[in-house]
């Protein structure tokens, strides 16, 4: 289960690092080779998506100024409510519960947060963590759909405006997705995603606000463009600044980092080196600080009234010994105990 990644002839360096995958294991160490960037490519870019992102963003900042200006309070507070909940979506749903499997859901959490997920928008939840669970098993190497190494822009969107890799095709058949693709409802909502997406992502966020008197208008730029562009844009600063800038107090040797100020926007996703080292905890975070990770609030919440369960976590022994072994000293309790 542990990874071992090969160099191309003659351009990387080997450096010794624990590289864990699915494992739930603190203790191995092995030796892996970590390509220091990308290899050069040429672009084949997909031009569909590149005239739909760039229509998506200029209407999202028409969207933003009717939010501020314009449209009605009760509009804005819904556009917020879209958000937090195709936010869970992506984040309790799509990342926790399905890509890293960290909790379990009865039935009716599964549907809610199916619904969720079709209102984000980011592709049916067994393709968006098809790349996610590559993101975590071959992370910045050509494998890896949003490569950090290769820059902000790109592991931000440009990702999505260009043909994958032909690593990640090559490596995928390496990554299990059986249990999803067995789930029922994963299994209806990528079958009919083409009529449950337009709905729940664009339709209903339109609709519903002209039920108070909104203006059509005003509706579809701020509760389902401005939205879902924001909810975008946050989810992908995880894959862009969080690979990039800030501290490594978990694992100095990844390029994750801890990104508290984006923790608060992604709902608790930013403590990035923490879920790359330990990516099974359902908090994605030492602490799950409340003010600044709404998702893990959510989860608990789902577990008391038993709807989530078995909740996987980290031991705080465990993440001490990683933390020393590992850690670059900016861990808030860096050298506690140090006596043994
Ligand atoms: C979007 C996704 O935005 C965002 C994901 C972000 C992830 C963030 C993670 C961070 C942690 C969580 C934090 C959450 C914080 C949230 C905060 C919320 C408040 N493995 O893809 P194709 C094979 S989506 C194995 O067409 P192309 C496979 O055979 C936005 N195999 O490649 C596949 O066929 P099939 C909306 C793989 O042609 C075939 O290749 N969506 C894998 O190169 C072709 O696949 C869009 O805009 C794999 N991983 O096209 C759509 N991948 O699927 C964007 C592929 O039949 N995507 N294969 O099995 C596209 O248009 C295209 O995918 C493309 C590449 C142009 C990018
Ligand atoms: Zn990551
Ligand atoms: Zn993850």
């Amino acid at each position: 289960d542990l990874l071992r990644r090969m160099p191309p002839q003659g351009q990387a360096k080997t450096t010794w690092v624990l590289y864990e995958t699915d494992v739930i294991n603190d203790e191995a160490e092995v030796p892996v080779t970590v390509l220091p960037t990308a290899e050069r490519r040429k672009w084949q870019l997909v031009w569909r998506n590149i005239i739909l992102f760039g229509f998506l963003h200029i209407g999202a900042v028409y969207g933003a100024y009717l939010f501020f200006f314009k449209a009605m309070w009760k509009t804005c507070a819904f556009a917020i409510f879209l958000y937090l909940c195709s936010g869970l979506g992506i984040t309790a749903g799509a990342h926790r519960l399905w890509a890293h499997k960290s909790y379990k859901a009865r039935l009716p959490l599964k549907i809610l947060l199916t619904i969720f997920n079709t209102m984000a928008f980011q592709d049916a939840v067994v393709d968006w963590a098809r790349d996610h669970r590559m993101h975590h098993k071959y992370s910045e190497t050509d494998a890896d759909p949003h490569n950090a190494t290769r820059g902000f822009f790109f592991s931000h969107i440009g990702w999505l405006l260009v043909r994958k890799h032909p690593q990640i095709k090559a490596k995928g058949h390496t990554i299990d997705m059986s249990d999803l693709k067995a789930d029922p409802v994963l299994r209806f909502q990528k079958k009919y995603y083409l009529t449950l997406m337009p709905l729940a992502c664009f339709i209903l966020p339109t609709y519903i606000p002209m039920l108070w008197g909104e203006s059509l208008l005003n509706a579809f730029f701020v509760a389902a463009i401005f939205r879902y562009v924001w909810v975008l844009n946050v989810t992908w600063l995880v894959n862009s600044a969080a690979h990039l800038w800030g501290d490594k107090p978990y694992d100095k040797h990844i390029n994750p980092v801890e990104i508290k100020p984006v923790s608060l926007v992604v709902l608790g996703e930013g403590f990035h080196n923490y879920h790359h080292t330990f990516p099974w905890d359902y908090k994605t975070a030492e602490l799950g600080d409340y003010t600044l990770n709404f998702s893990k609030i959510f989860i608990d919440l789902m577990a008391k009234i038993g709807w989530a369960y078995d909740l996987k976590t980290v031991s705080t022994d465990v993440i001490q010994k990683r933390v020393k072994r590992t850690g670059d000293g900016s861990h808030a309790l860096w050298g506690w105990d140090d006596k043994d």
